[in-house]
């Protein structure tokens, strides 16, 4: 981890004197402060973007208008999902459209280990930006002036993309707060308790990336069961459901989704997969705290999405949405007697145990032991 830290609003600054004001992406814990300060911040402005290809997309958009390029930001678990429309659209050889890229490096080789999901991209995102002609630079705090000059240079000449590389623990973050703040009554963790205690004993659980996950982990601990039927989906953010739906078309088994708004925003159109296929031992649930907690908590776009009204178009025949522990409580009594496709909304508070550790077995454990499950 970096001794020396980078202001956020050094950044902010060096950007501002380059005319980058559109800023767009997904969030990632290791740009964390540089979201926080970039939301306070005037001269610019954040679209909250539901997947990295959108953003890079939109930032396309928004050069076509403007001749300005945008700051697409983002974690590199999400920059497989940017190439796509680099090598498809913004490359030299095609519209030549230039975007600045900032992207958290999970999985640093040269940092602490990460986890296991981090490791493969974080070993091949230098030769694979290299691979798709998009130049980097690793922030350092010595030169963000000159990296960020040099980076928009390479933008008006070439026209074309280049990258800025986060090292986690890169920014300075504000002091925390020491004093312990309650946790709000009905959180994600309190709903994933009820939703254990209301669903048949053998169902198979398949839980999004970050807390989620960890949540659900722990509470199996905390009673004592084995996390055999349970798949902690650690990376492939926003991939659960379709995990979900392709192990309910092979088992009669109960299968329950646990997602969350983000992820479910991420792979929107896999609603319509599963509401075309109407798997009828499948419970969808969507653990819905407006924001992206396991980052940062930065807020998502879900406050305008009325996700069982999207569920019930996609053809899911029974959709719900609660906003309280009685409430979901009285859903999951109705959803457990019946067997079709169902779709439950939870809305929570945000909030989690500032310790909640992480699973202690690894993926592949994960896996072997929830395949000694068929
Ligand atoms: C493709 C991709 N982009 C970004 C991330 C970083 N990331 C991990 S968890 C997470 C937040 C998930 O938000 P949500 O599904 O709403 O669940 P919450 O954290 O609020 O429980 C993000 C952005 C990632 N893992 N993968």
């Amino acid at each position: 981890m970096p001794s020396q830290k980078i202001e956020p609003q050094a950044l902010l600054n060096a950007l501002a004197n380059e005319k980058i004001s559109r800023c767009l992406g997904v969030p990632d814990s290791t740009l964390e402060a540089f979201i926080r300060a970039l939301d306070l911040d005037d001269r610019f402005e954040n679209l909250r973007s539901t997947n990295e290809c959108e953003a890079i997309a939109v930032a396309m958009g928004q050069y076509l208008a403007t001749r300005q390029p945008s700051l697409v930001y983002l974690q590199n678990s999400g920059f497989g999902k940017t190439i796509h429309p680099i090598t498809s659209l913004l490359s030299s050889e095609i519209f030549r459209i230039p975007a600045l890229l900032l992207i958290g490096w999970r999985g640093d080789p040269d940092n602490k280990p990460d986890e296991p999901q981090h490791k493969t991209m974080g070993k091949i995102m230098p030769s694979l930006l290299e691979a798709i002609g998009v130049p980097f630079t690793v922030l350092e705090p010595s030169s963000v002036d000159s990296a960020v000059h040099q980076a928009c240079f390479h933008l008006r000449e070439k026209k074309s993309p280049y990258a800025l590389i986060v090292r986690p623990g890169s920014f300075a973050k504000k002091k925390e707060n020491d004093e312990m703040i309650a946790l709000p009554a009905f959180t994600r963790k309190r709903a994933l308790q009820a939703i254990l205690e209301a669903l048949p004993n053998d169902t198979l659980f398949v839980s999004t990336t970050g807390k989620a996950s960890r949540e659900l982990y722990f509470l199996r601990e905390e009673a004592g069961t084995n996390h055999s039927r349970d798949l902690y989906v650690v990376g492939g953010m926003g991939c659960a459901s379709a995990i979900g739906l392709g192990i309910a078309r092979e088992t009669t088994r109960t299968v329950c989704v646990v997602d969350g708004d983000g992820a479910a925003l991420m792979q929107l159109g896999t609603l319509a997969t599963i509401g075309h296929q109407k798997p009828d031992n499948l419970i969808h649930l969507l653990i819905d705290n407006e924001c992206y907690e396991s980052t940062g908590g930065q807020p998502s776009i879900s406050p305008t999405v009325d996700f069982p009204g999207v569920a019930r178009a996609c053809g899911y025949p029974w959709t719900r949405r609660v906003d309280s522990l009685a409430s979901l409580q009285e859903a999951l009594k109705e959803a457990s007697r019946m067997h079709q496709l169902r779709f439950l909304a939870v809305k929570v508070e945000p909030g989690s145990d500032p310790e909640l550790g992480r699973p202690l077995e690894t993926p592949r454990e994960n896996a072997e032991n929830f395949m000694g499950k068929f």
